[in-house]
């Protein structure tokens, strides 16, 4: 069982900058509470952050038979990104979208997710937590597809 945890631009400052917004969790913590919880439930992840499209959508290609299910949060380049929602949809490995924050109570332009419709499912708004439930999330959809 593996599962690819990705993260986009910026969030490499988690815990650093804007904690009103992002909380004072760092990533770092974060990889350190998914990668526990996952030992736990006999999964191996691999926890990753870029501030570039390009290595994002070539590190979702690379997961066509290495990884069971890919847990995304794209940060900024959910609301931009054709070139990262075409290399979802072309993987064929089930995808997570997760954010941090409720992206649809905040400003407009964050509503529109370019990647949404071709991932397996959403989960934004429970802080650090939404990198569990995206460890949860990923669980189900392996069982689910035994
Ligand atoms: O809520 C989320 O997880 C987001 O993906 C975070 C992105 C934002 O562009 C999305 O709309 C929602 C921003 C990540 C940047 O994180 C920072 C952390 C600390 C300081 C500045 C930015």
């Amino acid at each position: 069982m593996k599962i690819l945890f990705l993260n986009g631009p910026n969030l490499n400052l988690l815990g650093q900058r804007e904690p009103q917004v992002y909380g004072k969790t760092t990533l770092a913590d974060i990889e350190a509470m998914v990668r526990k919880q996952a030992t736990v439930r006999g999964a191996t992840i691999d926890f990753r952050q870029t501030n570039l499209e390009g290595e994002l959508v070539s590190w979702v290609q690379g997961a066509k038979g290495a990884f069971d299910v890919i847990v995304l949060n794209a940060a900024a380049y959910t609301h931009t990104s054709v070139a990262l929602r075409d290399a979802v949809a072309a993987t064929g490995v089930p995808t997570i979208e997760i954010h941090l924050s409720n992206i649809h109570a905040r400003e407009e332009f964050r509503h529109k997710s370019l990647i949404a419709g071709v991932c397996f499912g959403q989960i934004a708004g429970f802080g650090a937590k939404s990198y569990l439930l995206g460890l949860e999330a990923a669980f189900n959809i392996i069982e689910f597809k035994k």
